[in-house]
């Protein structure tokens, strides 16, 4: 049984030990993720520009959270675990597999958006082979999904196997999440639950959602360990992340962590959140940004030199223009299709 409840705020890594080793990572798997991170951003911010001309109507970012995802990326087993991911995860799918091009394809609704085939609004990211669980919009519904998998694996007898579901502090409101985490204590099925805390749903701060100052608190009331972690500390990410990961692929049951951190811009394109938080607040975060810190990391350690920096930044920017292009000259999803995946009675 593990009720105790466990709080990591700070990492303390042997005297000398830069980080990343300390946490088994090599320098190339920290090069790679910086440069996804890059990547992610240069989507996100290619995203907003799109949708002011109006090529992409609905846009939800990622911009902040990429230290949490990437994180999470490395822990997972992708292609064996189940990710169930929520809106605020595209740079989470992008570092399991999925390209700026597919991103870009779901945003501007075409044939061959991988998601939904034009189908969805942004933020519904899905993928069989890379085993994305595409979501509803209804916050807080995808836990209930990855409990039903971790339950589905449990039934199976299949083993070295989690689900893993990520959401907001404000989800952790929803009924459906409190019964699927209950669930989840209940049975110990081999889950962990991942709470991106940006600190606003939308416009309501999370004191006016959560009625402790942590969500992790909440794990004890379900029978499960609640861990806390810097969210903009990429190596802190991964430590929990693995962690709980492992226990639950290993028979351990599940985990809730908390990864602390901001939502940099808005909450969509339909949002100003100038009415609702301060430009200070907004900028002292933009200094903490995770990928400047994982940048300053890797000049810091010698992993990289600020001219690779900048010709890593400038083929970033140049993989994304293409992507876009391809993605604007693609095709819509044709009439014929628009009642596929709708019912068996369409009048075709
Ligand atoms: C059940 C439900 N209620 C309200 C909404 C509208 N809504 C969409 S996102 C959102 C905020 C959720 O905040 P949080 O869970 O903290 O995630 P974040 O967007 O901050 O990453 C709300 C209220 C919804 N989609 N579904
Ligand atoms: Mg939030």
């Amino acid at each position: 049984m593990t009720t105790q409840n466990e709080t990591v705020t700070q990492r303390q890594p042997g005297v000398g030990v830069p980080p990343h080793e300390a946490v088994g990572l090599s320098p190339d798997q920290v090069i790679a993720a910086l440069r996804g991170m890059l990547l992610a951003r240069e989507v996100d911010d290619r995203l907003w520009l799109l949708s002011r001309q109006g090529k992409a109507h609905f846009v939800i970012t990622s911009a902040g959270h990429e230290a949490i995802q990437f994180g999470c990326a490395w822990a997972i087993n992708v292609g064996v675990d189940y990710v169930v991911p929520y809106y605020r995860d595209m740079a989470l799918a992008m570092a399991m597999g999925q390209t700026p091009l597919d991103m870009l394809l779901h945003a501007m609704g075409k044939r061959d958006d991988p998601a939904s085939g034009g189908r969805q609004m942004f933020g519904h990211f899905s993928s069989r082979k890379l085993r994305i669980v595409s979501g509803s919009s209804s916050v807080g519904s995808q836990i209930v999904h990855a409990v039903g998998l971790a339950l589905a694996f449990t039934i199976k007898g299949e083993t070295n196997i989690a689900a893993l579901s990520l959401f907001g502090e404000g989800a952790t409101a929803e009924g459906a999440w409190h019964e699927a985490i209950s669930f989840a204590g209940i049975h110990q099925l081999p889950v962990v639950f991942v709470c991106e805390n940006n600190q606003y749903a939308i416009s309501t701060p999370h004191s006016r959602e959560v009625p402790v100052a942590d969500v992790a608190i909440k794990a004890a009331g379900y029978n499960m360990p609640g861990v806390i972690a810097d969210g903009n500390d990429i190596f802190a990410v991964y430590e929990v992340a693995s962690a709980a990961l492992n226990r639950a692929r290993s028979g351990g049951g599940p985990t809730l962590l908390e990864f602390k951190t901001y939502r940099l811009r808005p909450h969509s394109n339909a949002d100003n959140d100038l009415k609702y938080r301060t430009e200070e607040e907004v900028s002292d975060w933009w200094r903490r940004d995770p990928i400047k810190r994982l940048a300053d990391y890797t000049l810091a350690h010698h992993l990289i030199d600020a001219t690779a920096l900048e010709e890593m930044r400038a083929a970033v920017r140049a993989e994304v223009d293409q992507a876009t292009r391809l993605a604007e000259q693609a095709p819509g999803p044709g009439l014929d299709t628009l009642y596929d995946h709708l019912c068996d009675h369409s009048p075709r």
